[in-house]
C-alpha cells in the first residue's frame, strides 16, 4: 500500500517552518532567513520515502499584517489549510509566545491530524526549553515534538508521524519534481534571500525581485536580467553600496546558487529599482507574483 497527502506547515514568522521543510524535502526549495516574513507565498515541498510520498505545504508567517502583501501573506497560510490530511505547527523552543499559543488553540480546531514541532533545540538549553514547554499543557495535538531542522534531532521521528498519518493515495509527484516553483521563480527567491542576507533593518522586507530576462545562450551557459525593487531612493544607494560592494556581493552569492540550480554557468545581471510603496499596489504586487 503506498500512502501519499499534504501537510501544510503554519506559525509564526521565523519560527523554521521553511528550514523544516527544506530538511524533509532534501534540497533547498524554500529560501530561509534570520529576517521575519521571508516566505512571501505559498510553496510546495515534495519528500519521498519508501512507501510514501508527503507533500509539504510551507506557508508565510503568520502576523498582524501592515500592507497589502502582508494581507496577501496572512491569507496565504490561512487558505494553505484547506484540504491537507494533516498539519504541522511550528514554534520556535526559545520562546512560546501569545500570538503563538493564539494559533495553536485555531489550528487545535481543524478536524485532521495536528502535530507541533518545537524547533531549534540545538540552540536551546533544557533549563530555557522546560518552561516554554509547560505552556503547551493545554494544547490538544495528536502529538508534540522537539526538533532542531538545522542538526536534524528527532526529524525522522517526525517525519514517521506524518507518514503514518497519511491515508492510502498516489503518487501525486514524480520523483524528480521536488517543488511546485518554476526555475525562474526560484531564481528570483535565491536574489531575494542573498538580498535578506545580506542588508540590514528596515531594507529586507520592502526588496521584492523581478526576473525580467532567463535565456539560456549554450548548453554552459545562461543569462538572467534581474531588477531588484526597493521603496526609497536612499534603500537603493544601501543596495548598490560603496563602488557597488554591496549589489556586487549579492550578485555574487545568488550566481553561485543559481548556477548550482541551473548547472550552467550564469551571467547574472541585477538592477536595483525603486518602486515606492510597491508593497501596498496592486499592479507591483500582481507582477511580482503576489497575487490571488
Ligand atoms: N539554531 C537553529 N536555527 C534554526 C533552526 N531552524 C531554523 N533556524 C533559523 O531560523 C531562522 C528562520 O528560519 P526560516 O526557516 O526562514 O523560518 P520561517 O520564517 O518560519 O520559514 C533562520 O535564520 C534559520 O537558519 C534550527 O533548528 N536551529
Ligand atoms: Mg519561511
Amino acid at each position: 500500500m503506498f500512502k501519499s497527502g499534504f501537510v501544510a506547515i503554519l506559525g509564526r514568522p521565523n519560527v523554521g517552518k521553511s528550514s523544516i521543510m527544506n530538511a524533509f524535502v532534501g534540497e533547498k526549495v524554500a529560501i530561509v532567513s534570520n529576517r521575519p516574513q521571508t516566505t512571501r507565498n505559498k510553496i510546495l515541498g515534495v519528500a519521498n520515502r519508501s512507501g510514501v510520498q508527503i507533500v509539504f505545504v510551507d506557508t508565510p508567517g503568520l502576523h498582524k499584517p501592515r500592507t497589502r502583501l502582508g494581507e496577501y501573506m496572512v491569507k496565504t497560510a490561512n487558505d494553505a489549510r484547506e484540504g491537507v490530511d494533516a498539519v504541522l505547527a511550528v514554534v520556535d523552543g526559545q520562546h512560546i509566545g501569545e500570538g503563538d499559543l493564539a494559533i495553536l488553540n485555531d489550528l487545535s480546531q481543524m478536524r485532521c491530524p495536528k502535530y507541533l514541532a518545537v524547533n531549534k533545540i540545538d540552540i536551546v538549553t533544557p533549563e530555557v526549553l522546560m518552561p516554554q514547554l509547560a505552556k503547551l499543557h493545554d494544547i490538544s495535538f495528536d502529538q508534540i515534538v522537539s526538533v532542531s531542522a538545522k542538526r536534524g534531532d528527532n526529524m525522522d521521528i517526525l517525519f514517521s508521524l506524518l507518514a503514518n498519518a497519511m491515508p492510502e493515495g498516489p503518487k501525486y509527484f514524480p520523483d524528480d519534481m521536488i517543488t511546485d516553483q518554476p526555475e525562474r521563480v526560484l531564481c528570483a527567491e535565491i536574489i531575494r534571500e542573498k538580498a535578506l542576507l545580506n542588508l540590514r533593518e528596515e531594507i529586507p522586507h520592502g526588496v521584492g525581485v523581478e526576473m525580467m530576462r532567463i535565456e539560456q545562450l549554450s548548453d554552459h551557459l545562461t543569462e538572467i536580467h534581474a531588477d531588484l525593487y526597493c521603496e526609497k531612493a536612499s534603500h537603493k544607494a544601501i543596495i548598490i553600496g560603496k563602488n557597488g560592494a554591496m549589489l556586487r556581493t549579492i550578485g555574487e552569492q545568488s550566481r553561485m546558487d543559481i548556477e548550482r540550480l541551473l548547472g550552467t554557468r550564469v551571467m547574472l545581471k541585477i538592477w536595483v529599482r525603486v518602486r515606492e510603496d510597491w508593497r501596498n499596489r496592486a499592479s507591483d504586487l500582481r507582477t511580482l507574483g503576489y497575487e490571488e
